[in-house]
């Protein structure tokens, strides 16, 4: 029997290279940058000419199909996830650093049927990794298998998180806050680099054991969720439930046992979701 979802995610795959290739380029031209919600929430005509060569490439093939794009929520769309086939797209996941040439830039694909993650694609373009992983099928970088530290020890952890946007005390004290507890557990240390589906990856091939965020959307989350999940890894809620891709939190680590300890030092604040409007 064939898989009905193959033939989508090779064409995920063939259009994420092109979108890879068109931000490298755009890379060598100068950038102008604009503002959204905030003057460090940042979005390039890149970020929009790149989720609309993604969604019309696909619609041209799938019709029928469902999408949510960070673009295009932001100019108005619904992010309501279905049980539809839905594509959840981030095309330019690391603006600021694509803005400022760091090179943690990566195009994320996530694909759900039934509200379920099938398959997954995080293209890190200026590295040139492209991260595979099609449900029960395993993970993959440029085609070579991949999988989590399987470390244990929070104590002998990497782990990676973000700053966000939100500046307001709330957020920030918290967020300062548990950097603070996390690093005092002990662990090795604390990473940055930019792009939340870049980190997930990262967790997914073993170079970090542990990510958690609570702020990013479902086009951050959604490509990677799948390769970090089909690497060995774990994914769940900042608060140790299941995880939910509309909910704007998570935490992916190599083990149960950090993810867990982590959701234990993890003070929560509030983000809303995805789907609030909806
Ligand atoms: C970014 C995330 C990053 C986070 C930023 C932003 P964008 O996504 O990948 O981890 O720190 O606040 O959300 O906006 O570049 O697609």
């Amino acid at each position: 029997m064939t898989d009905p979802w193959q033939e989508c995610m090779d064409l995920c795959v063939e259009v994420a290279h092109r979108a890879g290739k068109v931000i490298r380029e755009a890379l060598q031209e100068d950038i102008a940058v604009m503002e959204k919600s905030s003057p460090v929430d940042l979005v390039t005509k890149t970020d929009q000419a790149v989720e609309q060569l993604i969604i019309s490439s696909i619609k041209a093939k799938y019709p029928s199909h469902s999408f949510i794009g960070e673009e295009s929520v932001a100019a108005g769309e619904p992010s309501i996830l279905t049980d539809n086939p839905t594509w959840i797209i981030d095309p330019v996941d690391g603006t600021t650093n694509f803005v400022h040439r760091f090179p943690f830039v990566s195009v994320s694909i996530g694909f759900t049927v039934n509200k379920e993650v099938e398959f997954g694609i995080v293209y890190s373009c200026v590295e040139d990794k492209m991260y595979t992983a099609r449900r029960g099928k395993g993970a993959f970088c440029n085609g070579q298998p991949i999988k989590v530290s399987g470390q244990e020890d929070i104590t002998k952890s990497l782990v990676l998180t973000e700053m966000g946007f939100k500046k307001d005390p709330v957020h920030f004290d918290t967020l300062m806050a548990n950097i603070r507890s996390i690093l005092s557990i002990p662990v090795h240390g604390i990473r940055s680099p930019g792009s939340a589906a870049v980190n997930m990856c990262l967790v997914a091939c073993g170079s970090a054991d542990a990510y958690y965020h609570i702020g990013i959307h479902c086009w951050d989350m959604a490509g990677g969720a799948a390769v970090v999940t089909e690497a060995g890894g774990v994914i769940m809620d900042i608060s140790g439930g299941p995880f939910d891709v509309m909910s704007r939190r998570l935490i992916v680590a190599s083990s149960k046992a950090i993810a867990e300890r982590i959701a234990k030092e993890v003070t929560v604040f509030p983000c809303g979701r995805d789907d609030a409007d909806s």
